[in-house]
């Protein structure tokens, strides 16, 4: 499919990412939220003083926004439900959410993630 065309090398988007190793607890993270359905932990590679990356713990194939169907309304409304408390957890005031969609917006890992950035001024628009 698309996906495989732009990205090559075999792998396909049902594949598993560095977040399922999150997930498992295989690789170690900075926790700032938890519950049944979602996790935020810190960006390893931050852009402001406070960026935490919100992730369905279980991936459901969406592996971008743009890949969403009816089955993941739920999951998604999840998600922008607990971005206010996952803020709160990381002591933020007010923040910017962001989702990359898409390797020439910047994605890097194909689980979709919602960024949640603040600390300091945020220049609007974004580069
Ligand atoms: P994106 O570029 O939108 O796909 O965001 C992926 C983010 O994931 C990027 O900001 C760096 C972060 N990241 C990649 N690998 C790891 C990791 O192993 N641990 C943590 N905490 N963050 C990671």
């Amino acid at each position: 499919g698309r996906w495989d065309t732009i990205h090559g090398a075999g792998l396909r988007d049902t594949e598993e990412t560095i977040f399922d190793k999150i997930v498992a607890g295989d690789i170690p993270s900075e926790k700032v939220y938890e519950d049944d359905l979602c996790l935020a932990f810190k960006d390893v590679a931050p852009c402001a003083p406070v960026h935490v990356l919100l992730i369905p713990k279980h991936r459901n194939d969406l592996s971008q926004l743009r890949k969403a169907q009816p089955e993941h309304v739920g999951l998604l409304g999840h998600l922008m439900s607990k971005v206010g408390a996952v803020a709160e957890a990381a002591g933020l005031d007010d923040y910017r959410v962001v989702v990359n969609d898409g390797a020439g917006a910047g994605q890097t890992v194909f689980h979709l993630h919602v960024h949640v950035i603040g600390g300091r001024e945020l220049a609007w628009p974004p580069g």
